[in-house]
């Protein structure tokens, strides 16, 4: 069947099942959008493209499926940077499609040309310029391989406007194959072996999850290795929920606002079993100071990420999945009793917790009231600073794609297109994008796309009027000097706002209305503002001062 370029595309993403493109037109792309006209392929119109990137990427997160965005070229495509970079560092698997100047006008300087595979090389995972109509199918299907395949990430399909007229026989092709791409999914025999040894030897063995696990779907597997071997479980940010927090073994998240008993624990381990994780600096802490006596396993699709930041001594290249169904064959029950007494202690002496004595509202008690009332079966997506780390800490994850976030870039302005992703994905669930009020005006307009759309997406605004986090590391190491981190006045009345756009909004000033404005907000079937007006010196603790050993905590009531 012969077609044109924009029906190629169309026809294209059909066949890899996308359930949705998030995005926003343009010149450049209107043959596509002329094609969209009459498809019904669903499509998704955002009020700017970096809200378009994290739609597709809750989505993706939420789903395990490939997130789609498209946009046009010049500032369309440069406005998908943040989203992309965004997945890149969380290992999202995303499709983004932007239209191109002709290709006799590349490199021409013409009108809204960027050279947008050049400006993305090192924040995707590959990108392609399609120059030749017949390339453009078997480009699309490459792309979704290489996208949701190994670790997955983001792919850039660049397409010239000649292109989408041009015709050519559409044959989409059953299969790929890839020179030099070949992910390694099954771990070596002998480095499970080993690390199986490493295990049956260790007296204080952790577990150290991370969001690779939750990618491959290796929370089950994870349950039963930590279960059968007694071994406690720390996860990164990206990791919650791929654990039951629930769950005794459990030692919630590590690292700079991570809980002190992890952080204790996993410097005095002598064994740390890494599955999906990366050895982030806001995990590591001061590196050479990080898990002294520990051996290290590395389990990671990744062959590059392993050996990275720390020294490796069992690495273990493979899916999460088969290599910790492969260890659980192996893996003897083990006896970690005494360590887990000293566990116990951590626990004791350090728990999480925060003063909520006054009648103000505590960040952190509005966090456990929407756990309450959810009963931790929501996705919670959130933005960027103490929002964020509050609705780590203080929310109990049990399930894998429950918590969806910019961990690697952190990016504000993620959350609620995030969110609108995610609920487009489930509309029947209960989503909470945890906001500061310094984020969500990174992306507020999209309350417009929730609205049209009929997401009862909620977005709980943690407002402190003022950039909560940067301020917090002003009071702390900057004799709280607070330079621009003040939002008043200029703190718009996100009431208001909301209203403008036609959502619900709520103001909350009194602990006491806490619990029934949340509970209001997930009974209204319409987008929801709450706008919580809390403590604005309130901040986060434990907290690892910057390049500190993780043990050395400031704060966290110890
Ligand atoms: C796009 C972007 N710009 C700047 C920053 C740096 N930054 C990190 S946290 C933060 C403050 C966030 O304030 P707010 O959204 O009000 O949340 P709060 O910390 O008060 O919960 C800033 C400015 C960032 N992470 N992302």
């Amino acid at each position: 069947m012969r077609l044109k370029g924009a029906n190629i595309l169309v026809e294209s993403l059909k066949k890899e099942k996308v359930g949705i493109v998030f995005g926003y037109p343009g010149g450049v792309v209107l043959p596509i959008f002329d094609v969209l006209y009459d498809s019904d392929l669903k499509f998704m119109l955002t009020r700017h493209e970096q809200a378009a990137a994290h739609a597709a990427d809750g989505y993706a997160r939420a789903t395990g499926n490939v997130g789609v965005c498209l946009a046009t070229s010049g500032p369309g495509a440069t406005n998908l940077v943040t989203g992309i970079a965004t997945a890149y560092m969380d290992s999202v698997p995303m499709v983004a499609l932007t239209g191109q100047v002709k290709t006799n006008l590349i490199g021409s300087d013409a009108f809204q040309e960027a050279d947008i595979t050049g400006i993305t090389r090192p924040i995707t995972k590959h990108n392609y310029l399609v120059k030749d109509i017949n390339d453009l199918a078997p480009t699309i299907k490459e792309a979704f391989y290489v996208a949701r395949t190994g670790r997955p990430g983001p792919v850039l399909v660049d397409l010239p406007a000649d292109l989408m007229f041009a015709e050519a026989e559409f044959n989409y092709p059953e299969k790929i194959s890839m020179r030099s791409y070949d992910p390694v999914c099954a771990g070596f025999q002998g480095q499970l072996k080993k690390a199986a040894k490493a295990i049956h030897e260790s007296c204080k063995p952790i577990i150290y999850a991370g969001g690779g696990v939750i990618i491959s779907g290796a929370e089950n597997e994870l349950l039963e290795f930590a279960s059968k071997a007694s071994i406690p479980v720390t996860t990164t940010l990206l990791g919650l929920g791929c654990f039951p927090e629930t769950n005794p073994l459990s030692l919630k998240m590590l690292g700079m606002h991570g809980s002190a008993y992890a952080n204790h624990a996993i410097t005095e381990s002598d064994l740390i079993i890494a599955v999906g994780s990366r050895f982030d600096d806001r995990v590591t802490g001061k590196l050479d100071e990080f898990a002294p006596k520990a051996k290290i396993i590395h389990i990671d699709i990744d062959p590059s990420s392993v050996s990275k930041n720390v020294h490796v001594h069992i690495p273990i290249v493979g899916d999460a999945k088969e290599v910790l169904m492969a260890l659980n064959r192996i893996v003897k029950a083990g006896d970690t009793s005494k360590w887990m007494d000293r566990i116990a202690q951590l626990k004791k002496q350090y728990p999480l917790r925060y003063d909520n004595s006054g009648d103000d509202i505590k960040p952190q008690y509005v966090v456990e009231q929407i756990y309450e009332a959810t009963k931790g079966d929501a996705i919670i997506t959130t933005e960027v600073g103490q929002n964020q780390m509050w609705a780590a800490q203080f929310y109990k994850y049990s399930k894998p794609r429950s918590f969806l976030s910019s961990g690697g870039l952190g990016t504000m302005g993620y959350g609620f297109p995030a969110a609108i992703g995610a609920q487009t994905a489930y509309p029947e669930k209960t989503v909470f994008d945890i906001a500061g009020d310094g984020s969500i005006q990174m992306n507020i307009q999209e309350l417009a796309t929730a609205v049209i759309n009929k997401l009862p997406v909620n977005i709980a605004i943690l407002n402190n009027c003022c950039l909560g986090m940067v301020r917090q590391w002003q009071e702390l190491f900057y004799n709280k000097r607070y330079s621009h981190t003040c939002f008043q006045p200029g703190c718009p009345d996100f009431v208001k706002l909301a209203q403008a756009y036609g959502a619900v909004g709520i103001r909350v000033t009194k602990k006491a209305d806490v619990a029934d404005a949340i509970k209001r907000a997930i009974e209204t079937k319409n987008t929801v503002v709450l706008d919580f007006i809390v403590r604005n010196e309130e901040n986060v603790f434990p907290m690892v001062p910057s390049g500190e050993a993780i043990n050395r905590m400031i704060g966290g009531m110890a």
